[in-house]
């Protein structure tokens, strides 16, 4: 593997398609949708639609219970034996589903147990299952920070449901932005590769950003994915009359090229995939296995 890489940790990402920009050449990934609801509000998700955290915003995704996603999973391996890697990126947090979640991971290690398992979460109740994260060999886990700032944070989350209780604003955001960069410790202390997923949203945190990349560095973060903010009618008018902008191709790069600078390891690859995406990055085979047809199968 590459000189600045130990061992241990090529043998974790030489074939996962998102931490190896070589790797998503030759190897695949599948997302099953087991994961509806969310415990946070960001501005530029609609509910309806996949969470933007990871996932292309404003496809729906054919949601799965554990059982089905399971079966799932057998199918498309049976299909495309390049598949390596299962992640669980949605429709909503995985982690406020943690149920669902974990229950997919157990039936997928018992009858699939070479396909590794991936995780993408917005944080919020990162640090309660670590231990549950680990217990099921989870090497792969990202997490959504778009600012370590709250007063750059009220301007991106209305709002936040934890311990049963809803928070606004800049305390939503203090408590967010603490979880998430606890979770990230406890994640890095651990050895789990953890990836860190930003959303670009121009006028709001494309300075700060810089600053979220530093945070995450010296905490351990492996890669660092920006992605731009995918403007569209459904998602916009929330930031401003208007609707909100995504960034350019060349503020995205200037951006990411900045970061670099740090030392940091950037991703440059991202498809920002669907909720049930299937195949290689920026292939679609989702069409391919649907509920019906895999349940169909024996
Ligand atoms: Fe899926 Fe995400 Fe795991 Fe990859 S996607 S949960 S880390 S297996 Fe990959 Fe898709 Fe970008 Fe995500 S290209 S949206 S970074
Ligand atoms: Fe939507 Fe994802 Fe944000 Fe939840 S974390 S509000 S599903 S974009």
């Amino acid at each position: 593997g590459p000189a600045d890489m130990s061992p241990e940790t090529w043998e974790k990402v030489k074939n996962h398609p998102c931490y190896s920009e070589e790797a998503h050449h030759h190897y695949a990934r599948m997302h099953v949708a087991v994961a509806p609801a969310c415990n946070i509000q960001c501005n530029y998700c609609n509910r309806k639609y996949d969470c933007a955290n990871e996932s292309r915003p404003g496809v729906v995704s054919e949601k799965l219970t554990p059982e089905q996603a399971a079966k799932k999973v057998i199918a498309v391996a049976s299909t495309i034996p390049q598949m390596t890697v299962l992640g669980i990126a949605g429709p909503g947090d995985p982690l406020a589903n943690p149920e669902k979640t974990f229950k997919t991971f157990e039936l997928i290690s018992k009858t699939a147990p070479d396909i590794k398992l991936c995780l993408s979460t917005n944080g919020l109740t990162l640090p309660d299952h670590v231990d549950t994260i680990e217990s099921f060999n989870v090497d792969h886990v990202t997490i959504t920070i778009n600012m370590v700032d709250p007063d750059v944070g009220a301007k991106i989350y209305p709002w936040i449901y934890f311990n049963n209780k809803r928070y606004k604003g800049r305390e939503a955001a203090q408590i967010l932005s603490e979880r998430q960069l606890q979770g990230l410790e406890m994640l890095t202390s651990r050895g789990i590769l953890t990836k860190i997923n930003s959303v670009m949203i121009p006028g709001i945190n494309d300075e700060h950003l810089l600053e979220v990349n530093r945070a995450v560095k010296s905490r351990g973060a492996f890669l660092h994915n920006i992605m731009p903010l995918i403007s569209a009618p459904e998602h916009g008018t929330v930031f401003g009359l208007n609707g909100q902008r995504g960034p350019t191709a060349q503020e995205l790069k200037a951006l990411q090229d900045n970061c670099e600078e740090g030392q940091m390891n950037m991703m440059r690859h991202c498809r920002q995939c669907r909720a049930d995406a299937v195949g290689l990055l920026g292939e679609d085979r989702s069409a391919e296995f649907t509920t019906e047809s895999v349940m169909a199968m024996d």
